[in-house]
């Protein structure tokens, strides 16, 4: 049993991500989260998903999540799984006894980093995410796998090939009014805009110099986000 146990043991050593992290990834932060997605007891906090996308279960008891790269077993995975393909939200609000899944501690919208390690102590994925702006994610585009954007968040399910990379922190208070109704008028004119329902599709759009105004009486009652070269922000259509 021993000599069982310890080429088990050997196999485990020699190929340390088969069963254990091959395909798993941290896959979307949302550190500046303001009023987009609510956790089970209805806070907007500061939340990680992973994707595992093997083909095997990936049981996360062994696991470590922190903020930390120095302090790589901060928070210990509690007895959970996630099925092949499929993504699991972790709220990091240090608030440990809410229902779901809640690190010890917080994200910084400034920029930190986010580390997963496996029960050998290996860094099973690490990102180091820059300054991120409220409502807007930092993910992996194709998910998994892909290179890290801004992007709108989708917490718990697949990610969108939209990335928002050009951000402007002070994009706030650019549009009015917020909500809209038939119209959204724009502070600072731009050259081009694109509209994106909550969907990430692409609604509208327009190319021609200084645009002050857009007109969304067309557009059906809803969440929106308003792309220009100043950056993007979320509207709101009545
Ligand atoms: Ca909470
Ligand atoms: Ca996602």
């Amino acid at each position: 049993m021993k000599n069982f146990l310890f080429s088990l043991f050997t196999l485990v050593s020699l190929s340390p991500a088969v069963g254990f992290s091959q395909g798993l990834s941290i896959n979307e932060v949302l550190a500046s989260n303001r009023n987009m997605v609510a956790d089970p007891s209805g806070e907007y906090d500061d939340v990680v998903e992973l994707v595992n996308l093997s083909t095997d279960t990936v049981f996360m008891l062994g696991y470590y999540l922190s903020d930390n790269a120095s302090f790589p077993t901060k928070w210990p995975f509690p007895d959970t799984f996630i099925l092949p393909n499929s993504y699991l939200v972790i709220w990091c609000d240090d608030q440990i006894l809410q229902p779901g899944l809640h690190t010890n501690f917080g994200l910084s919208g400034s920029g930190e980093s986010v580390v997963l390690t496996n029960k050998f102590l290996t860094t099973t994925d690490r990102i180091d995410y820059p300054e991120q702006s409220s409502n807007v994610s930092y993910g992996r585009w194709p998910d998994g796998t892909g290179d890290w954007r801004y992007m709108y968040p989708t917490i718990g399910y697949g990610n969108l090939s939209v990335g928002l990379s050009k951000l402007n922190k002070n994009t706030d208070n650019q549009i009015y009014p917020n909500p809209c109704k038939d119209n959204l008028f724009i502070k600072k004119a731009v050259d081009e805009y694109q509209v994106y329902d909550a969907d990430m599709k692409l609604i509208q759009q327009e190319k021609r110099n200084s645009i002050t105004h857009i007109n969304t009486e067309n557009l059906s009652q809803g969440v929106y986000w308003l792309k220009t070269e100043n950056g993007i922000q979320k509207f709101i259509k009545k």
